[in-house]
């Protein structure tokens, strides 16, 4: 397998990750989202969004959208949940991550990191009640779904733990702290 990917970028780490912790073998091609070379021809031939993270699989097929790789990847294995509520709320998460998180967790951080500018504070209020639910959640539960790790988790944490580089203080959040300590070393990252 292929991965195209930029290690600055979270979406393409949840992708690394989850191969890594599965034991998966792949090629890691770099490919700079600020350098331009997620838009060169031979890149939107992988993919025609011109986004990494994306995948050519070892039967020639490509996949993008971090989300759906990481549930390929880890089709049939202890990632994701057998019991079919469990999974379905890996999923709830996992969409919610890419519809109310990402957009705001990772947006925050490339605005501050990569084009030094501070983010719009509506941005700022959305990161804010994010952190604020998954802090809630963690009060009665370890794991996003389910009683043990899953890819809910691993596509949560991928900008949760670089939060703070957005300018996202974690302190008020001692669960998500935890939560963020326990999947470092689930996965062996960090
Ligand atoms: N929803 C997509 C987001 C992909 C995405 O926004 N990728 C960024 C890097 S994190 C990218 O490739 N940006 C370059 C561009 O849009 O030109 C996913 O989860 O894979």
């Amino acid at each position: 397998m292929k991965i195209f990917g930029d290690s600055i970028s979270g979406n393409c780490l949840k992708v690394k990750w989850t191969a890594d912790y599965l034991g998966l073998p792949y090629e890691w091609i770099e490919t700079g989202v600020l350098n331009g070379e997620t838009r060169t021809l031979q890149f939107l031939a992988v993919n025609p969004a011109g986004q990494v993270p994306a995948v050519i699989l070892d039967d020639g097929r490509p996949l993008a959208q971090s989300n759906a790789i990481i549930a390929h990847l880890a089709e049939g294995s202890d990632l994701i949940p057998d019991d079919p509520y469990d999974r379905a709320k890996m999923f709830e998460w996992m969409f919610w991550e890419q519809y109310s998180h990402e957009p705001a967790i990772a947006v925050a951080r490339f605005a501050r990191v990569y084009r030094g500018v501070e983010p719009d504070p509506k941005i700022m209020e959305r990161g804010e009640a994010a952190l604020r639910l998954m802090e809630k959640t963690l009060h009665t539960q370890a794991w996003f779904a389910g009683d043990r790790l899953s890819l809910a988790d691993v596509s949560l944490v991928a900008y949760t733990r670089v939060a703070h580089e957005g300018g996202f203080n974690l302190a008020p959040y001692p669960g998500v702290r935890g939560w963020i300590s326990l999947l470092e070393s689930a996965l062996g990252i960090g």
